[in-house]
């Protein structure tokens, strides 16, 4: 029985591992036909599969602000996100069309679109960084553009202000030079203190007085036909008695020698003293031929007047035309040095009308104001000389149309009476325009000036009182009546 049963037991369990057996088999079996049914044989994923994408999500809720540096980095690591997701993708692709290489693809391709989209954010990040620092950078350039235009225009205001200031200063010390008054002491030492001290004492006008003011006004440097006209207005007055004493005498020769005087300065287009500017509608540069008798301050003269007319504004070239004496052309060099004016010289011994040609066209083509041309000195007696300066003059005329517009005769004080047969004889050559009657501080003949403006009827332009520039000074007949009478 025992035996039976361990048979029994032996068979059943044999069976029971066959059925089993044969169970798993078919399992086996049906897991591989299902397969083969299904879907082709899958391969299994590469074990090199690269690593997954980041998984960082956008940070768009909470913008951080980033120095460029870092904006860059960041994008560089955003593409370099979407480069190894797209690699990532790829490979998942390649690996075949299993279930699992489809959820593979599936999680790569979100990740490549995670990481491009934060890629895309990080561009525009960038790229607003890189215009609000554009924006920043333009408006720096432009307050610094605003700054420096600002302090440039300050700038050249206070130029302005410290070119005025020193104009001023120079034209006040032009006026604070040697006084007219200091200038005329001598003359006013010579006859005019012997007409005060006549005309002074409030005697009665009787012949013997009256002699006496002949006597003076004859010796007073005035020309006899000027000392002639001078008294015959006495004796005029005298008649309508309009004089009763010699102080009255005094006034009305006051009055009768500043009429002779502004009636030279009102026939002037400038009216009272310094040179007259160009009419309206009369081509620049202003010509002035400068002649006269040797050494009576011509070419010092101009000096004074260049600076002086620069100090005024106006531009100023120097013509050397004194090509006779030697060294000439360094002494205007000197002076045009002095008044910071440009100037054109010749050789020594060189045409003159040559080298004032050359200056006027020079004026012309840099649009200068004035030209001044100084000449040779000669006695107005040498009819060849001055058919020497008459020819010069025409030459001037060829350069510029209408030149020169001033002829300026400087007259030597110191020469007394002579200096009105100067005038009169340079007059008749070249039709003066105007006087400049210098050294006036180093006689007692100023009285000269009367007689030449009584003879010519031609304004007085300056008075040179000393050598400096501001010894140079326009004339004005009241003003220097007021000084003369003192
Ligand atoms: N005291 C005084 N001296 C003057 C004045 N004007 C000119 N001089 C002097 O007179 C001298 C002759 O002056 P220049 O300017 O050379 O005379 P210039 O007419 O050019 O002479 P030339 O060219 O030789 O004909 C110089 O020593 C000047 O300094 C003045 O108003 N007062
Ligand atoms: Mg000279």
């Amino acid at each position: 029985m025992v035996r039976g049963l361990m048979l029994l037991a032996a068979v059943t369990a044999q069976q029971i591992a066959l059925v089993v057996a044969l169970l798993v088999a078919l399992a086996i079996l049906f897991a591989l036909l299902a397969q083969f049914l299904v879907r082709p044989p899958a391969k299994a994923p590469p074990a090199e599969l690269p690593e997954a994408a980041p998984k960082e999500r956008l940070e768009i809720a909470a913008p951080e602000v980033h120095t460029p540096a870092e904006r860059l980095a960041r994008e560089e690591k955003a593409r370099g996100a979407v480069e190894a997701a797209e690699k990532s993708l790829a490979a998942a692709q390649a690996a075949g069309n299993s279930a699992a290489a489809r959820a593979e693809i599936a999680r790569y391709q979100r990740d490549l679109s995670d990481a491009r989209r934060k890629l895309e954010y990080e561009q525009r990040k960038s790229q607003e960084t890189v215009e609000k620092l554009r924006r920043q950078a333009e408006a720096a350039a432009r307050e610094q553009a605003e700054a420096e235009a600002r302090a440039q225009l300050l700038a050249q205001a206070e130029e302005a202000r410290r070119i005025e200031a020193d104009r001023r200063q120079k034209l006040a010390d032009l006026e604070t030079g040697r006084t007219l008054s200091e200038g005329l002491a001598k003359t006013r030492g010579g006859f005019m203190a012997r007409l005060n001290a006549l005309l002074g004492t409030g005697k009665e006008l009787d012949e013997a007085a009256l002699g006496e003011l002949e006597e003076i006004l004859f010796s007073a440097d005035v020309g006899v036909r000027t000392a002639t006209a001078l008294l015959e207005s006495v004796r005029e007055r005298l008649k309508r008695k309009e004089l009763s004493d010699l102080s009255k005498v005094k006034a009305a020769l006051r009055e009768e020698i500043e009429r002779i005087l502004s009636l030279g300065a009102t026939l002037s287009q400038a009216g009272h003293g310094g040179l007259p500017e160009l009419a309206p509608g009369v081509a620049a540069p202003q010509v002035v031929m400068v002649v006269g008798v040797n050494g009576t301050g011509k070419t010092t003269t101009i000096g004074k007047l260049a600076a002086r007319l620069k100090i005024g504004g106006r531009s100023v070239l120097l013509g050397a035309g004194d090509t006779f004496r030697a060294a000439a052309g360094e002494q205007l060099d000197v002076w045009a040095e002095r008044a910071q004016v440009p100037m054109v010289r010749g050789k020594d011994g060189s045409d003159p009308g040559a080298v004032l040609f050359n200056a006027i066209t020079r004026a012309r083509a840099d649009g200068v104001q004035v030209v001044l041309c100084d000449t040779a000195g000669r006695l107005h007696t040498k009819a060849n000389l001055m058919d020497e300066l008459k020819g010069l003059k025409r030459t001037l005329g060829k350069a510029h149309p209408g030149a020169p517009h001033e002829v300026l005769l400087v007259v030597d004080a110191t020469n007394g009476q002579n200096a009105i047969q100067q005038a009169r004889q340079f007059h008749e050559a070249l039709g003066v325009t105007g006087f400049v009657l210098t050294k006036l501080d180093g006689t007692a003949k100023g009285g000269v000036i009367i007689g030449i403006c009584d003879e010519l009827k031609i304004p007085v332009r300056y008075v040179g009182v000393g050598e400096k520039i501001p010894d140079l000074k326009p004339f004005d007949p009241h003003e220097f009546v007021e000084a003369l009478f003192g």
